[in-house]
């Protein structure tokens, strides 16, 4: 039977003759100019239907148009990175404020009329591709400066120390903060007991620790955090003089985290929530931008520091020497295939330009040989200099040939150096001075397999970390620890660790200590044990403002996210006002509702409807304005979510602002309205209670701004008494 007599009795799609399918194809593309090909460029005839022996048969093998389609799917995926897998890329440039020629010849550095083109990939350190983004961990900051003397990769991250001193202790520490190997459980996350066995064994990962508890390991989004080069590397300049150079980037938003409850919630309400916020701002303009620093020390004057600079678990006290800001760097591009640049850049600690070097960091050395070779398993060949994100702006000339995926079709007819029949003899540049210099360092020593004594002091830094933070941070680091260290099952890595942190301080590791359900914290146990060493330097300053979030510069609020609860009956002319005065300081601001569509207001006008409380929670704002409006106000207080919107949003700590009846929404928090209804502002931090008339001279407006501009109020009263 022909197939079209039997159309309606079967049960296999698209059963029509050769005529239908000509039109259904035609539907399906764009005109004949843009018809789907094979590979090679071979006109599909329909992209619906395997090639089958009649309409219901088996599919036959010698379809290649089937074939190829399925083998190409089936290699789409390359091995992600075996850390840093997760992250997120954008283009932008780099600008110099002032020629640097005093310390370097790198020539990005010298003239402010350049801009430099960067890609930048931040990341998390732990997770698969596929895991959250406000995780509890590290950041990678890597910089890619496309420069004209070749590319240089600044590869740091967000906290300006590491957990190991040395290269070899990496796959150790991996390891142990990846899923456990049994059932690959927990996914990005280091609170489980291999991680915590591990670290309570290497005393020297204290200091990163402390950080990592903190607030710093969690953003608030990854335009709101400081990158760091970490290791000390060198400027060298025309005269070959060198200085150690630590790199600092200073983020125009300020430094914020999240609160932790919230960081867990937005896991699962948003996973991708760094990463669409870094696409949606520049999308919308908004391109966030950083300032570089440096802290520069003069060759042979790191002796007088008081640590070895070369310690990468030591940080430089800005108190100690302070950073000079020397340009700016904008993201102002998302990429237009994150396969294509975000997955496939390629960054190397040791792409370097003329007038920066790498110091003897034991930990730097180790990374000199990881990368490239991580390159040759990730992205499969050694031509993966040659993927279009990774080629630099500047010619590539040497004679290396051939080579998997390699795409340069050289034409010369050498492939070696020193000839006669090319150039000639390329072995050097033009004048011994040009090209990459070395820093001609003075070895002469003893091949050992040894760690510097120099290295042994594991504490004094990460006392002089807590010194430095205010109360609400160490509370904050308190409780993280309380929570990792309470989700791991043996009760002897628990003592392990806050034995150790009793020498950061005494009443940190009491504090961790005391609902773990384990012996108090013993500093004369921890010295006996394996790693440790009883060694402590002088720190040369007690506190550093640097190292505490809430002592930077907020950053004002451009960018921040305003919920607007609204139902019908909402008073429109207040929140108007408010909204008004909000979006033009630069705040994004959005109607949140109990429905999508339109809410009436209070004098019959519609209001256009952002999302309803079940698709955007308070976790996905900065702060909440409720409006006035007695039938609005009545009918959020009815509705569990809107309830639970505000007290979530009070629990961490953000800016709430009630107009007249919204107070009632305050109910539940122990504020009323009735109390004292002329107060703009009551004593509990970050909450603006206010009427009419306030609104409209602006004052509310102002109150509002300000507290948002705080970031959160972490040192809000009974946050344990609130229900969400
Ligand atoms: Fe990395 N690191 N790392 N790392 N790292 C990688 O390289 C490695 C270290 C950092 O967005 C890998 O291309 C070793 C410190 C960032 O593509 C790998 C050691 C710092 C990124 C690797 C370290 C970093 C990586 C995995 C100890 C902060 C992401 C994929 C000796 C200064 C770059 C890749 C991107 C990525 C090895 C320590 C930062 C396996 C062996 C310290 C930001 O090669």
């Amino acid at each position: 039977m022909p197939p079209s007599k039997r159309k309606s009795a079967s049960p296999v799609r698209n059963s029509e003759g050769a005529k239908d399918k000509k039109s259904q194809l035609e539907a399906f593309t764009s005109g004949a100019a843009h018809g789907l090909t094979t590979n090679q460029g071979l006109q599909i005839p329909d992209n619906h239907n395997s090639l089958k022996a009649g309409v219901r048969g088996p599919t036959l093998m010698e379809d290649f148009i089937l074939r190829e389609k399925i083998t190409h799917f089936d290699h789409e995926r390359i091995p992600e990175r075996v850390v840093h897998a997760r992250g997120s890329g954008a283009h932008g440039y780099f600008k110099v404020y002032k020629p640097m020629v005093q310390y370097t010849s790198a020539a990005f550095l010298q003239n402010p009329e350049i801009e430099t083109p960067v890609f930048v990939r931040f990341s998390t350190v732990a997770g698969s591709r596929g895991s959250a983004d406000t995780v509890r961990d590290a950041r990678g900051f890597a910089v890619k400066f496309y420069t004209h003397e070749g590319n240089y990769d600044l590869v740091g991250n967000n906290i300006p120390v590491f957990f190991i001193q040395d290269a070899i202790k990496f796959p150790d520490l991996i390891h142990a903060v990846k899923p456990e190997p049994r059932h690959e459980i927990p996914q990005a996350a280091s609170a489980h007991d291999t991680f915590w066995d591990f670290a309570s064994l290497m005393p020297e990962s204290t200091h990163m620790l402390m950080w990592i508890m903190s607030d710093r390991a969690l953003p608030r989004s990854l335009r709101m955090m400081e990158g760091f080069g970490v290791h000390a590397f060198r400027f060298i300049n025309a005269h070959g003089n060198s200085y150690f150079v630590k790199f600092h980037w200073k983020p125009k938003l300020g430094v914020h985290g999240l609160a932790w409850d919230e960081a867990q919630k937005i896991a699962g309400k948003d996973p991708d929530f760094h990463r669409r916020d870094l696409w949606e701002v520049i999308e919308n303009g908004n391109f966030p931008e950083w300032e570089l620093g440096v802290q520069i020390v003069d060759a042979g004057q790191e002796g007088a520091l008081g640590f070895d600079i070369l310690d990468p678990t030591k940080l430089i006290p800005e108190a100690q020497v302070p950073v000079q800001i020397i340009g700016k760097m904008v993201l102002n591009r998302n990429p237009d295939n994150f396969f294509a640049e975000t997955e496939q850049i390629a960054f190397h600690p040791g792409h370097l330009v003329p007038g920066i070097d790498f110091s003897n960091d034991p930990l730097l050395q180790g990374r000199l040989f990881s990368y490239t070779d991580t390159q040759l398993s990730r992205l499969g060949s050694a031509n993966f200099h040659e993927i279009p994100i990774n080629q630099g702006v500047c010619p590539v000339h040497n004679f290396q040939r051939d080579g998997q995926h390699r795409q340069t079709i050289n034409k010369e007819r050498v492939a070696y150096e020193p000839n006669s029949l090319g150039n000639g003899s390329e072995f050097r540049v033009d004048g011994a001075a040009q090209g990459f210099q070395s820093y001609p360092d003075q070895i002469e020593a003893p091949k050992i397999r040894y760690r510097s004594p120099s290295f042994d002091d594991h504490f004094s830094q990460a006392t002089l970390f807590w010194n430095s933070q205010s109360t609400a941070e160490k509370d904050h680091i308190v409780a993280a620890f309380r929570f990792e260290l309470s989700k791991v099952d043996v009760p002897e890595i628990r003592q392990r660790m806050v034995d150790n942190l009793a020498h950061v301080d005494l009443k940190l590791a009491t504090r961790v200590a005391a609902p773990l359900g384990i012996k108090p914290p013993d500093p004369k146990a921890a010295k006996g044990r394996l790693g440790f060493r009883d060694y402590r330097i002088t720190n040369k300053v007690d506190e550093d403002p640097a190292l505490s979030m809430l002592a930077r510069p907020s950053g004002g609020i451009k960018t921040r996210k305003v919920a607007i609860l609204v139902a019908d009956g909402v008073e429109a002319g207040p929140l108007r006002r408010i909204q008004q005065d909000l979006i033009d300081a630069g705040a994004l601001c959005r109607l949140v509702a109990p429905h999508l569509g339109t809410v009436n207001t209070a004098s019959g006008r519609q209001l256009a409807v952002d999302h309803t409380f079940a698709n955007m929670p308070s976790v996905m704002f900065d702060a909440v304005l409720i409006p006035g409006g007695g039938d609005c106000a009545a009918a959020l207080c009815r509705l569990g979510d809107a309830v639970h919107f505000v007290l979530e949003a009070y629990k961490h700590c953000k800016t709430i602002c009630a107009v007249c009846d919204g107070v009632q929404l305050l109910g539940t928090l122990g504020f009323n309205q009735g109390e004292n209804p002329d107060l703009v502002s009551l004593p509990t931090a970050g909450v603006i209670i206010a009427d009419a008339r306030k609104v409209l001279d602006g004052q509310v407006s102002q109150n509002f701004m300000a507290a948002m501009a705080l970031h959160r109020h972490w040192d809000r009263l009974n946050l344990d008494a609130i229900p969400a």
